[in-house]
């Protein structure tokens, strides 16, 4: 007879729990899938956007908007005005409205998980659209269709490889961080400090957020600039914030890109330029025209082709070798 001690009770769960399963069929797939997308001439989309205060965002959103005429898509626009709550909203409002799939460009890493899981469990497929959710939190494939964007880390670790190779004997440098919370922040800041971190002479003084805006950046850049005089190097998450700080720079009675080089990702006309004028170093790119990949990407969806995880943007790089030939392209 089986005598119930401790170690047989633990046997018999493991047993079971290992049974589970096999009992239940393989993990139901269906329980793990996102919905489908029927095919149509014409869907209904959401694209809910974080903010239109800048020319990145506006560029992203005039690309969305161009591609959806061209492909006779009608496009369910929002613009969460760089409020995390507002896009949850909006999101909320695209269910209700019953659009056949969201694009969301979610302003940070965490708090837009639930608007995501919702539209799914509605039956409506989500696209990321250049920034990403948390990565332990939530999964394309699972909770999300696909997040289409760059390496943000990438971004950050080739502006590093610049400055590493432009100033070998070392820098005093002031981080401007993007929106904090945000995947480009985030991942940007992952990049750069790992890739300095370690080398003798780099040391970043100070490193704070300008929230991705042209002002929040130059008060910033002007109260560090004035903590730090010793600084000599100025590294943006974005153009705005460098564009902002190149203003602190001279307000402080410097020349930027000779006592102050300043670094920046993006790739925006102005910032572009500024690589031109010798103002900006070097600009790692981030294109803000989403349009024709993300609805290529919905077509293929909706054709029933498995889409890959992360669809993945590839960047330029402006220095003075290149600026002038580019900044016609930029956007
Ligand atoms: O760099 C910035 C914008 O999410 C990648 O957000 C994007 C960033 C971009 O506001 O300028």
């Amino acid at each position: 007879m089986l005598k119930l001690t401790r170690r047989t009770i633990l046997m018999a769960s493991a047993a079971l729990a290992a049974a589970l399963p096999l009992a239940l069929g393989p993990i139901s797939a269906s329980a793990q899938e996102l919905p489908k997308l029927e095919k149509k001439e014409s869907y209904k989309v959401g694209f809910a956007q974080t903010e239109s205060n800048n020319p990145w965002r506006i560029a992203q959103t005039q690309s969305m908007q161009d591609e959806a005429k061209k492909l006779g898509h009608q496009l369910v626009y929002t613009d969460a005005a760089g409020s995390a709550a507002k896009q949850v909203a909006d999101v909320n409002s695209m269910i209700a409205q019953g659009v056949d799939l969201i694009f969301l460009a979610p302003r940070e890493e965490k708090p837009l998980i639930p608007a995501v899981r919702a539209a799914a469990k509605a039956g409506i497929p989500v696209i990321l659209l250049d920034r990403n959710v948390d990565q332990a939190l939530a999964k394309a494939g699972k909770d999300y269709v696909t997040f289409i964007g760059s390496d943000f880390v990438d971004e950050g670790k080739r502006v590093a490889e610049f400055l590493l190779k432009e100033k070998p004997d070392g820098a005093k440098i002031i981080e401007l961080e993007g929106t904090t919370g945000s995947s480009p922040a985030n991942d940007r800041k992952k990049g750069f400090d790992d890739a300095i971190a370690g080398k003798a002479g780099f040391e970043v003084v100070a490193s704070q957020s300008g929230d991705f805006a042209r002002d929040k950046g130059r008060q910033v850049a002007e109260s560090l600039l004035q903590a730090h005089p010793d600084a000599n190097v100025v590294y943006a998450h974005n153009d705005e914030m460098a564009m902002g700080a190149i203003a602190a720079i001279e307000a402080a009675g410097k020349v930027p890109g000779k006592d102050i080089m300043v670094l920046s990702i993006d790739g925006g006309k102005e910032a572009v330029q500024a690589v031109v004028d010798g103002k900006i170093a070097a600009v790692v790119e981030c294109n803000p025209r989403f349009g024709p990949k993300a609805f290529e990407t919905l077509k293929r969806y909706a054709d029933g082709e498995t889409i890959e995880a992360w669809v993945k943007n590839v960047d330029a790089f402006y220095d003075k070798t290149n600026a002038a030939a580019e900044v016609a392209n930029a956007y």
